[in-house]
């Protein structure tokens, strides 16, 4: 499907075959990378709410909020920020790979990077990432820039695929 007919079928309103339900209107795109503030356990980022570029809105009612983004190549990014009090979180994408060669990607917190992938081969469904957490400490209070992007400009040995769906990203709070 290219981007005019996925355009098409968002305001078409046309019904999804899957389930039966119909899309609600796509999100607003940011303009600016939206701030979140963490509190309590958990923080769900939805990631068609980043800021972002290099990547296809995919309308999809069994997804959050019904759209995730789809990476598209090496120079997609999206980025949010979030300010977190001190303490120890782990980090999960709900994602769905394609195929096999589909099925990575990078989640940086600030600068240090961590390879987000689910089930290999993948299970052909949205599915959390719980087999790579991304888990980091923060000794005070900090406001960090999560990006989502490709590759792992530091080690070509962690670098992503392209194609992979990102639904959110979800924050939980361990410590
Ligand atoms: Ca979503």
């Amino acid at each position: 499907m290219d981007s005019r007919d996925l355009k098409k079928r968002i305001s078409s309103g046309e019904e999804i075959p899957a389930s039966g339900d119909k899309l609600p209107p796509p999100p607003v795109r940011a303009g600016e990378a939206p701030k979140y503030e963490f509190s309590g356990e958990k923080l769900q980022i939805e990631a068609e709410n980043m800021y972002y570029d290099g990547f296809q809105l995919v309308g999809d009612a069994v997804a959050s909020k019904s759209y995730a983004l789809k990476l598209l190549n090496d120079s997609s990014w999206a980025i949010a920020e979030v300010n977190f009090p001190a303490g120890s979180y782990e980090a999960v994408a709900n994602v769905l790979a394609p195929s096999a060669n589909h099925t990575r990607f990078n989640l940086y917190v600030n600068r240090d990077s961590y390879l987000l992938y689910g089930s290999e081969p993948p299970i052909g469904k949205y599915e959390l990432t719980t087999r790579s957490p991304a888990s980091f400490t923060l000794d005070v209070p900090t406001t960090v820039t999560v990006k989502i992007q490709k590759n792992d400009i530091k080690n070509a040995a962690n670098n992503g695929h392209d194609g992979m769906t990102i639904d959110y990203i979800s924050f939980k709070k361990i410590k």
